[in-house]
């Protein structure tokens, strides 16, 4: 059997998107900083359950400078959504439960919510070893707690650069994917 879904990646800018398609399609990784200014796509085939399965993978301009409401038609056909965060920025984290009311609003199928992961990047900057140095929202408990708290199906502390549970989260969203395919 062969499957096809479409993720799209949604978050504040300079938070990591573009970084972690990089990692996640090319394994690629660049300190380098050039804003998305447009909506554009890559993909990758995975095997997965004995299903060949190709993620057409939208990377999309950061929300919070070009913010006029999330385009719903663009939208309204993805089946997941890479939710990313940059655990440096508070902000970053606390607008995520916006955008995912938002999403929810536009995106459900069969009146259910599509699966979306939270990905709290750039893990890397923080001094993981001592946790209690760290703000509640940069924990994974906290993280965890929030995630569960509105609604996300998932969360990880993840980091493009170090390449830190990037392929994780792509794969379990893309499991979930299935199983909400496959139940229709
Ligand atoms: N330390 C660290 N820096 C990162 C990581 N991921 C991205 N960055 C840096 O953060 C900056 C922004 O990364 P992008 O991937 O362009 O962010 P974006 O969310 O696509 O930004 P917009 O396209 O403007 O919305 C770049 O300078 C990256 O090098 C990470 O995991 N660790
Ligand atoms: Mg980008």
């Amino acid at each position: 059997m062969s499957l096809s879904f479409k993720i799209i990646m949604l978050g504040n800018s300079n938070v990591g998107k573009t970084s972690i398609v990089g990692r996640f399609i090319g394994d690629r990784w660049s300190n380098d900083y050039k804003a998305t200014i447009g909506p554009d796509y890559q993909f990758k085939l995975l095997q997965m359950q004995g299903s060949e399965v190709r993620l057409e993978v939208w990377d999309l301009v950061g929300m919070d400078t070009s913010y006029k409401g999330l385009n719903r038609n663009f939208c309204r056909e993805a089946q997941g959504v890479i939710m990313v965060a940059d655990i440096t920025s508070m902000q970053s984290i606390e607008d995520t439960a916006q955008w995912k009311q938002e999403i929810d609003d536009i995106l459900s199928k069969n009146g259910q919510p599509i699966p979306i992961i939270l990905c709290v990047n750039k893990v890397d900057m923080i001094d993981q070893s001592d946790e209690s140095s760290l703000d509640y929202l940069q924990t994974d408990n906290g993280i965890r707690e929030f995630a569960n708290q509105h609604g996300f199906l998932e969360s990880f502390r993840v980091s493009a650069k170090e390449d830190i549970n990037v392929s994780t989260a792509f794969a379990n969203l893309t499991r979930e994917m299935i199983i909400s395919e496959l139940a229709c």
